[in-house]
């Protein structure tokens, strides 16, 4: 068989890029060598829908073996200060998407009144968007931040949950800045008779290494993203209250999906493993801290940061302040051809359409692994407000990009 030179050439590019340019995506990150190598294992080749003990083909019992060991892990990492046995994992999901739905299949009929937060406040397009089967298949009801410190109230969650007495409340976001406490959201959900899932697809890292509060034996479902700041492969995995748990496999499978990826579900295992080390709670504390410095120092370069601040792994930056006519288009764009990688996002209230969007979402989940601190970060504020100030001006840009380049030599993710 021949080599083939034009897909590897251009696989080989795209490392360079991350190795080279900076990874500001809040939902990215780098995942280990071990996590790559489980994924392009000769897992691949095996088909075995169902779960371990009942598949519908022969020749499972490996991995059984290692779809069993990614649930131990799983629920090891997430649910050890709960009795044995109180909690249910599936690791099949492929995507955060899938998992949600899978977890509305699993306790919803269509036309069930949901509570959810709004994509353009921050949620997801599986939060009931319109344009997304959830909030076609489901009758959800929005809840946002509030306009005064663009922060959730969650007395204002508890009167749309009075009024509209939903059979299932959502939490969880994709561009929300700030510590979302499962434990108001739970009372609500109790008082009103509701179930509760929590969204941790963003912060699952930051619950695996303690930096938030876990929602897991909080909430009756969490669902989460495993290549986010939890640094696995792309994937997703659910866990639920013990009884809930046929119903929740039923759903994904033959529910939602067909032959599990045993591959990526041995790279989860990986990831989980790794996130269960020491260094792991260190690295999810970092994560917090350099985002606050790249906030603090956005800030000092006149950039107002949604909600004033950040505690996770993400900030939202109003550029308006900076420049009332700059969308987040034309600057994601002039960022990308400085080598600074991150997007545009819509602000709470954003005037502009999501296409176009008044705000950048800014993370640090990647460059922190990459080994960068909170120097680098004020380094990083620094280059961006050049860029945003002389848009246009090809030097400069040339100028930044070198700089960007410097910095990415000493901190290369995979050497
Ligand atoms: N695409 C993810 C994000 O960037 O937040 C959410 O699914």
């Amino acid at each position: 068989m021949t080599h083939d030179r034009e897909l590897f050439e251009i696989i080989a590019r795209e490392e360079e890029r991350q190795n080279t340019t900076l990874q500001l995506i809040a939902s990215e990150n780098f995942a280990s060598r071990k996590v790559m190598a489980a994924t392009g294992s000769v897992l691949t080749n095996k088909y075995s829908e169902g779960y371990p003990g009942k598949r519908y083909y022969g020749g499972n019992r490996i991995i059984d073996e290692v779809e069993d060991l990614a649930r131990r892990r799983v629920v090891a990492l997430f649910g050890s200060h709960l009795p044995a046995g109180s909690i249910h994992a599936n690791v099949q999901p492929h995507a955060g998407a899938n998992a949600n739905l899978a977890a509305y299949l699993a306790v919803l009929e269509p036309g069930d009144t949901v509570l959810g937060m709004r994509l353009d406040q921050g949620g997801h397009l599986t939060h009931g968007s319109p344009v997304n089967i959830s909030g076609r298949f489901y009758n959800f009801v929005s809840y946002g931040v509030t306009d005064s410190d663009e922060r959730l109230d969650y007395d204002q969650i508890a009167d749309l949950a009075r009024d509209h007495r939903p059979k299932l409340i959502v939490a969880g976001a994709t561009a929300y800045p700030r510590i979302i406490d499962p434990e108001p959201l739970r009372r609500i959900a109790d008082e009103v008779g509701a179930l509760f899932l929590f969204d941790a697809a963003h912060i699952a890292g930051l619950i695996a290494g303690g930096a938030h509060p876990n929602p897991v034996g909080v909430a009756d479902i969490v669902t989460f993203t495993t290549h986010k700041t939890l640094r696995g492969p792309r994937g997703a995995a659910i866990l639920c209250r013990e009884d809930l748990g046929a119903a929740i496999d039923k759903a994904v499978f033959p529910g939602l999906q067909g032959g599990p990826l045993e591959h990526v579900i041995a790279a989860k295992a990986v990831a989980f493993y790794e996130a269960a080390q020491p260094e792991f709670a260190e690295y999810a504390q970092r994560v917090v801290r350099n985002a606050q410095a790249l906030a603090a120092g956005l800030a000092g370069e006149g950039f107002r940061i949604v909600s004033g601040g950040t505690d996770n792994h993400l900030m939202l930056v109003d550029l308006r302040s900076f420049d009332p006519e700059l969308t987040g288009k034309v600057a994601q764009e002039a960022l990308d051809r400085s080598a600074i990688t991150l997007n545009k996002n819509t602000i709470p209230n954003d005037p502009r359409s999501p296409f176009v969007t008044s705000g950048l979402r800014i993370g640090t989940p990647a460059v922190t692994t990459a080994g960068m601190g909170q120097t680098e970060m004020a380094s990083i504020a620094r280059l961006i407000g050049r860029v945003l100030r002389r848009i246009g001006d090809e030097p400069e840009s040339a100028a930044v990009r070198d700089e960007v380049a410097v910095l990415c030599s000493k901190f290369t993710p995979y050497p």
